[in-house]
């Protein structure tokens, strides 16, 4: 049976917005061209991306196709330190989130919180590792921002957390480095560069709507940035490292931008 469809979708005449899903769908054409998405995005996951206003499609459309056009120096230098990425009323944020990993939600293997600890290395002067309640007692900032991942579909999500320029200075990081990588709890890792994890916008997230992360969302920390695709925001991480070494990406690594931001 076909799901209906929220009425927001419909036009007032009563039709889908057709041209909206065409737009999407050239698009999404075009990003898989590139081999930049893996495997082909469905009709339904374009029908859910039409299923809201068309100033937001557009917005997300433009975020992706930029993304898409321009390589990792280009994007690195387009990109502006203070420039706020667009927040949203609490109103609309989504509950629960939307679950994606490069698994199943039923294969996610849960961080034990009790003997969990986020391990720094590289150029930090304070390298101690910390434990969740150490960084549960740190100052937060909430961002109500859009995920979007590079599959072709997005959510406003509200993530609070400790600012990541805020805990790099904390424990003394040497913030001239290059990149910023991460190491996660299942396979999954990633690297973001210094000027990104330096941005006001960015946190290591404890919170989704104020409540403790749950565990298919990166349960006890994960990376929140408001300026990059969802793939740059590694979940369940366990390691934090400053470096002047590229370190790439899980999905970087199958052919992703690595920048993948604005
Ligand atoms: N550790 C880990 N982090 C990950 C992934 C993953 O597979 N493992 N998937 C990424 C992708 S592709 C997306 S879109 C987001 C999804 O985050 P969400 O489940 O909170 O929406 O997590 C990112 N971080
Ligand atoms: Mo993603």
């Amino acid at each position: 049976m076909i799901k209906t469809p929220s009425p927001s979708i419909f036009r007032p005449e009563g039709g889908i917005d057709q041209s909206a899903l065409k737009e999407h769908k050239a698009l999404v054409e075009d990003i898989n061209r590139r081999g930049l998405l893996r495997g082909a995005v469905s009709l339904g996951a374009l029908t859910m991306l039409t299923g809201c206003n068309v100033t937001h499609t557009d917005a997300v459309q433009s975020v992706l196709k930029r993304i898409s056009q321009f390589n990792d120096k280009v994007q690195e230098l387009m990109f502006r330190p203070n420039h706020l990425a667009p927040t949203f009323p609490e109103s609309m944020v989504v509950k629960p989130p939307r679950f994606n990993a490069y698994y199943d939600i039923e294969d996610i293997a849960p961080v034990d919180a009790a003997s969990w600890k986020l391990e720094l290395a590289g150029k930090i002067e304070n390298r101690k590792p910390w434990t969740a309640q150490e960084i549960y007692a740190l100052p937060e900032e909430e961002w109500i921002v859009r995920h979007i991942c590079v599959e072709g579909w997005d959510y406003i999500g509200q993530w609070s957390g400790v600012n990541l320029k805020q805990f790099l200075q904390r424990v003394g990081a040497d913030l001239t480095a290059k990149y910023v990588s991460f190491k996660c709890a299942d396979d999954y890792y990633g690297s973001i560069d210094m000027a990104s994890a330096l941005h006001p916008q960015t946190i290591l997230a404890t919170k989704y709507a104020r409540e403790p992360i749950t565990d298919p969302f990166g349960f006890p920390l994960r990376l929140r940035t408001a300026t990059k695709l969802g793939f740059k925001n590694p979940k369940w991480i366990t390691a934090i490292e400053v470096t002047n070494e590229y370190r790439g990406g899980y999905w970087e690594d199958r052919g992703f931008n690595w920048f993948s931001g604005i």
